[in-house]
């Protein structure tokens, strides 16, 4: 059974500047008629949107009528099957876990190979909030304010050599401290790739919160890829490795169901996934299905990328 969190209390005092784009912990609960003092056990009282209500950030790629979605489907709706592969079980499951220490590679063909502890990595790039639109393959959708910071600002800093073509994403492989993988779902540790080209689109994010709070475990802490034009799989979670390679890299997905995921995995409301229609969704939180739009709504960043290719086969 679920029992549900407490929600986002743990706002860093580091996190609240004076250039935040966020409510400091003490406005929030003012805002939800609470008070500083009423803090410990108030999570689970707060209005379901109360952070929806405070979400703020550049809304990129938004359609008139995307509005955030509250924080408790954000934080409760979840495929991370490293945590189970229910709805709820990640929330759930993954509540003992812990993203820090956390160190992640950047490595193969580079200049600047590095080992870099979690927040080494993530302190010379400038942080960003960001709202986008989040499609899963399996035709339900979001709107997320995620936090993060461009991942060609990482590939930058390494330096790719000429002959780096892509970008290896790997996963934590460790059982005792990811329960699924000790049940054989997928290929073990899950693992994603772009091609360097997309990696370095400056839509792309190297993830490390939301709702302008680190990223809870269930959503892929302390790190993960968003790539908002994509199928939600190719936002890998909790990565340790980040490596260029002049291959196309196997991907988690391809290799478990290469007739159903191929490498590129756009999001294309003209191309169905062969056992249903990827035309529409359903946006968590609606009755009714919304028309999918072509890469996600991003067509107009990112179709340049694609230009020549034959769709129906590079799916
Ligand atoms: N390591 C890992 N990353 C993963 C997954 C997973 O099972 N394991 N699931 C993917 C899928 S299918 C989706 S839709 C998104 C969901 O991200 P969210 O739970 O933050 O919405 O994470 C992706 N990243
Ligand atoms: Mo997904």
């Amino acid at each position: 059974m679920l029992i549900r969190s407490a929600g986002p209390t743990d706002l860093r005092s580091s996190e609240i500047t004076p250039e935040s784009l966020y409510l400091s912990r003490r406005e929030w609960l003012a805002a939800a008629g609470l008070t500083v003092g009423a803090i410990v056990g108030v999570g689970a009282l707060l209005p379901r949107d109360a952070a929806a209500q405070q979400a703020s950030g550049k809304p990129y790629g938004l359609q008139a009528d995307d509005k955030p979605t509250p924080w408790e489907d954000v934080t409760t709706y979840n495929n991370f099957y490293e945590f189970g592969t229910n709805k709820d079980d990640p929330a759930e499951l993954s509540r003992g876990f812990k993203p820090r220490p956390w160190s992640v590679k950047v490595e193969g063909l580079v200049k600047k190979p590095g080992n870099y502890a979690i927040d080494d990595l993530l302190k010379p790039s400038v942080v960003e909030d960001r709202i986008y639109r989040h499609r899963c393959v399996e035709a339900w959708s979001m709107v997320v304010p995620w936090r993060g910071i461009m991942l060609a600002d990482v590939l930058k800093r390494a330096e790719p050599t000429p002959g780096a073509k892509f970008v290896e994403f790997t996963t934590l492989y460790d059982p005792s401290r990811m329960p699924g993988q000790r049940y054989p779902v997928l290929r073990w540790p899950y693992a994603e790739g772009l091609r360097l080209d997309e990696a370095m689109h400056p839509l792309t994010l190297l993830v490390s919160g939301v709702y302008g709070r680190d990223l809870p475990n269930q959503n892929g802490a302390p790190l993960r890829l968003v790539v908002p034009w994509k199928y939600g799989f190719k936002g890998i979670k909790s990565i340790v490795r980040i490596r260029l390679t002049d291959t196309q890299p196997a991907t988690a997905w391809n290799v478990s169901a290469p007739d159903e995921y191929g490498f590129y995995s756009n999001v294309n409301p003209t191309v169905d996934h062969p056992r249903w229609s990827q035309a529409k969704e359903r946006r968590i939180g609606e009755f009714l299905r919304r028309p999918t739009l072509m890469f996600n709504g991003y067509a107009n960043q990112v179709s340049s990328l694609y230009a020549g290719m034959d769709l129906r086969k590079n799916y």
